[in-house]
């Protein structure tokens, strides 16, 4: 593994492990993108995937929001995107402006049409290239977060061939072809182990797994199509690690509209940290994970757009809930999902100053 500049904030870290914070450290699923007129200028002059195929961009694209939020925001995430591993699998996706598969798997024949043997450095070599670069240019100031899209998720896009409102075709394969599904499942989640290996021998200090479609699925769904794979790619990657003599990293489990199966999810999932979407209140997803776990999130992303009283509002609210009063301990404050390109960013840095305010009372 490369030398890299010592860490000088490891406040995320520590909370994943479930430690006791000075505050809450804070960052914002999607903060390198579309609300940034940084990110847009560079966007006027360079295609979705091309930014994520060329290491300087990406690196460039990640550093944006550390540089505006010095001091207040506590993690990088690379950027990227969850569809390059589709990619990797030998599909074609277009961004227009959304994902777009213009050959979706449409029946279990289909799967033919995917590369019988992915080689992941081979294919997703320039994401490692692009850690590597942002762990230089970071010079320490927060840890670099790696991430990949659950198997559930990712499969999700390749038979609907975009977002979807009602999952028609995805769902068509799991009640009618359940066993090609889970076979497909667990090889997306065979690739995403090495990735995720991949990516932290290249320099990401905590992974996270974003199930953004988990709470389409119905618990029995759920445990019986997505479960499997996300304990797959934990027990994965941490023997991968092991084996590989490379110190491990806190794993975060983003199970978006799981919250009926956070008890599970705590008890034997593998992950160190479960992130919450808004759905929950956080004391009681605390009861319900007990100490076995530290949680992620979990204000609504629309509170960005109700002003600055209603975001100090609501992040006093989160805070208390999450701490019940005592020291700040095994949290990440983040929103409940992606922020959206509407946001102006003068919001969102209110919104980190009410975090490290009201996260740091309770000590
Ligand atoms: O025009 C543009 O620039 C495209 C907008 C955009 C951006 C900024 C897309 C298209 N992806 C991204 C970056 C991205 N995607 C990151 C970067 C790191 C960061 O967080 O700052 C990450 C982590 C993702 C992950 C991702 N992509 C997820 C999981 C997280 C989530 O929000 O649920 C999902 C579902 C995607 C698919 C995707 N890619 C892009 C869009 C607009 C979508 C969602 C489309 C849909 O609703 O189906």
């Amino acid at each position: 593994m490369a030398d890299f500049p010592p860490l000088k904030n490891d406040l995320i870290i520590r909370a994943a492990r479930g430690e006791q914070t000075e505050r809450a450290p804070v960052w914002i699923m999607r903060q390198a993108g579309r609300y940034l007129p940084e990110f847009r200028k560079v966007r006027e002059d360079h295609e979705f995937f091309e930014i994520c195929r060329t290491p300087a961009l990406a690196t460039e694209i990640t550093l944006q929001p550390i540089r505006r939020f010095t001091g207040l925001v506590d993690a990088s995430i690379i950027f990227c995107d969850i569809l390059v591993v589709p990619q990797a699998m030998g599909m074609e996706v277009l961004m227009a402006p959304g994902p777009v598969f213009p050959d979706p798997l449409n029946t279990p024949a289909d799967i033919a049409k995917l590369a019988t043997h992915v080689d992941v450095q081979k294919e997703l070599g320039y994401v490692f290239e692009a850690i590597t670069m942002t762990r230089r240019g970071l010079q320490g100031e927060v840890p670099l977060i790696g991430f990949c899209g659950a198997p559930w998720t990712l499969f999700a896009y390749m038979v609907e061939g975009g977002g979807s409102k009602f999952f028609v075709k995805s769902k068509t394969w799991l009640f009618k072809y359940p066993e090609e599904s889970k076979a497909l499942i667990m090889r997306i989640a065979d690739i995403c182990v090495e990735y995720l290996i991949g990516q932290v021998k290249a320099g990401a200090q905590l992974l996270q797994v974003f199930d953004s479609w988990a709470g389409e699925l119905s618990p029995d769904h759920f445990a019986t199509f997505s479960l499997p794979s996300l304990k797959h790619i934990a027990a994965g990657v941490r023997a991968g690690l092991d084996a590989a003599q490379v110190p491990q990293v806190p794993l975060i489990l983003f199970a978006k509209g799981a919250n009926h199966a956070l008890a599970s999810l705590a008890a034997d999932a593998g992950y160190d940290t479960l992130g919450l979407d808004w759905c929950i209140e956080p004391a009681e997803a605390r009861k319900l994970v007990g100490d076995k776990v530290a949680l992620q999130g979990n204000v609504d992303p629309n509170v960005l757009y109700g002003g600055r009283e209603a975001i100090e509002r609501e992040v006093k609210r989160t805070c208390a809930s999450f701490t019940g009063g005592k020291p700040t301990k095994g949290w990440i404050a983040n929103l409940g999902h992606g922020i959206t390109p509407g946001v102006d960013p003068e919001d969102l840095r209110f919104f980190f100053e009410c975090i490290h305010k009201y996260s740091a009372t309770a000590n």
